[in-house]
């Protein structure tokens, strides 16, 4: 089942002509011709959709959120800023297929009633920037875009524009400041992007993905979209997997499928590079707790764990994990969780942008100690000071990213602690060239 991918390698794709042979463009001409903006917003309710950056808010929930005060004006911004490790689905998408998400840009922003929209863009994607500058060209040059759109009185603009190079400028309200002018430090919520966003006027801020995929919406309704996944799982997730894998890339996956289909068949992954095994996964990018092999594959309760919101999440922290934006990482025995535990907190901390002090400080000890324990240089009860730093960081922070920097090293000590102990028991073994713990 393709909804966002069904045409990617179709040569020529990223060409408007091409685009609409395959059908591209009618969801707009469906939308804007033959349906009232509440009523593409209801369709977009009724298909389930959840914001696919990694909140998995439901996206018609957050359109009605949308404050709509007489002679104020309404922005749309697509959050492009895509720069959490592992995951690299929309940079796939907009590079290979620029008018799917420009054809949802115009469906959504017609439902909200938004003028001028944006779409924001990781920074150093320069030449994605470039694809989706001339793909708008070519739908202004159609009347897509622009004054009267298709004869109908609504007239969009729509801008991209280059992020300012920082992770933090991925969180949405640091996203709107850095759009703004500003340096992107988060603000505090409320109040919502909804209600005071993009120049303090009511903003609805989407992930690529979920905005792209409301053209399908619209083409074939919010049930039909509904009708694929499983529960409040609806609909399809591009999956960005990584690691030690057969076949890395990017997969467009119904929800619902097994981790297990997801990593061993060869639709997908094609099973883990030869002659090793499973060792840990890190299914939702770096931001979400990693999971042993035992704890991926299967749940509590002993049922195969199936690539869902609810399902990774099963058990909460303490044996499931987050979707989050579908980074899929996947590591085979020759991994030294240490080292990779250490390479999470030092993005984070140099990340960071400093305004609050849990995450400021918490996040520079993190990378200290992991570093120590790494170094072979690591005190036994340092492993104890890790676990409350993160504690001490989870909920304080104005914005995700303290809790997204604490959660990984909490889990890898949580489902890891062994290897931990063996980097500080074992201090010249572990720190030989190459060498891994392995678990007796
Ligand atoms: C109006 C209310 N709006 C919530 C809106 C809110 C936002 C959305 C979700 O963080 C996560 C983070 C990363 N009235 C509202 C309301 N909203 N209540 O709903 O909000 P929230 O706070 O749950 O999450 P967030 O701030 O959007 C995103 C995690 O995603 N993550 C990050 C991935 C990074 C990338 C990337 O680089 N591309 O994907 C991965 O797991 O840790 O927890 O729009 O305004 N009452
Ligand atoms: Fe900045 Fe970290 Fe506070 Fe977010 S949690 S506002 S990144 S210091």
């Amino acid at each position: 089942m393709k909804i966002l991918t069904q045409h990617i390698d179709v040569p020529g794709i990223e060409t408007i002509d091409v685009f609409m042979k395959n059908g591209g463009y009618k969801a707009v001409e469906k939308a804007i011709k033959t349906m009232t903006p509440d009523e593409v917003t209801e369709e977009v309710k009724k298909s389930g959709l959840r914001g696919r950056g990694g909140a998995g808010f439901p996206m018609g929930m957050k359109w009605s959120f949308l404050a709509k005060p007489e002679g104020v004006p309404r922005y749309l911004v697509c959050n492009a800023d895509e720069s959490e490790p592992g995951t690299f689905k929309d940079h796939y998408l907009m590079w290979k297929s620029p008018h799917t998400l420009i054809e949802g840009m115009i469906v959504s922003s017609f439902a909200l009633g938004a003028n001028t929209s944006y779409i924001y863009v990781r920074g150093e994607l320069m030449y994605v920037i470039n694809i989706l500058e001339k793909a708008i060209q070519e739908a202004y040059d159609k009347g897509l875009l622009g004054k009267n759109i298709l004869g109908s009185g609504y007239d969009l603009d729509l801008f991209v524009q280059p992020g300012g190079g920082a992770y933090i400028c991925g969180e949405e309200t640091a996203l709107l400041e850095s759009l703004e002018g500003k340096r992107g430090n988060p603000r505090n919520k409320p109040p919502f992007p909804a209600v005071k966003g993009l120049w303090q006027c009511p903003t609805v801020v989407n992930n690529v993905e979920s905005i792209a995929a409301t053209s399908w919406i619209v083409n074939n309704g919010g049930d039909a979209y509904a009708a694929i996944g499983v529960g409040r799982s609806t609909g399809t997730k591009l999956i960005s997997a990584s690691g030690h894998i057969k076949k890395p890339g990017v997969y467009e996956i119904p929800l619902g499928i097994t981790v297990e289909e997801f990593i061993y068949s060869d639709e997908y992954c094609g099973g883990i590079r030869d002659g090793h095994k499973l060792k840990a996964v890190v299914a939702g990018g770096s931001s979400v707790p990693i999971l042993s092999a035992d704890n991926i594959l299967t749940t509590d309760a002993g049922e195969k764990r199936l690539m869902t919101y609810e399902s990774l999440s099963e058990g909460g922290f303490a044996t499931g994990t987050m979707l989050g934006s579908g980074g899929f990482i996947v590591m085979d025995e020759t991994t030294c969780i240490v080292h990779n535990t250490l390479t999470f907190a030092r993005f984070y901390h140099h990340e960071s942008c400093g305004q609050c002090s849990p995450c400021r400080e918490g996040t520079g000890w993190m990378d200290k100690v992991i570093k120590r324990i790494e170094t072979g240089k690591g005190r036994s009860e340092d492993i104890d000071l890790l676990v409350d730093v993160a504690k001490k960081i989870e909920g304080n922070t104005i914005c995700p990213l303290g809790d997204a920097a604490a959660w990984p090293v909490a889990a890898a000590i949580r489902h890891f602690r062994d290897e931990f102990e063996w980097h500080i028991t074992h201090p010249e073994e572990a720190t030989k060239p190459g060498a891994v713990y392995m678990r007796p």
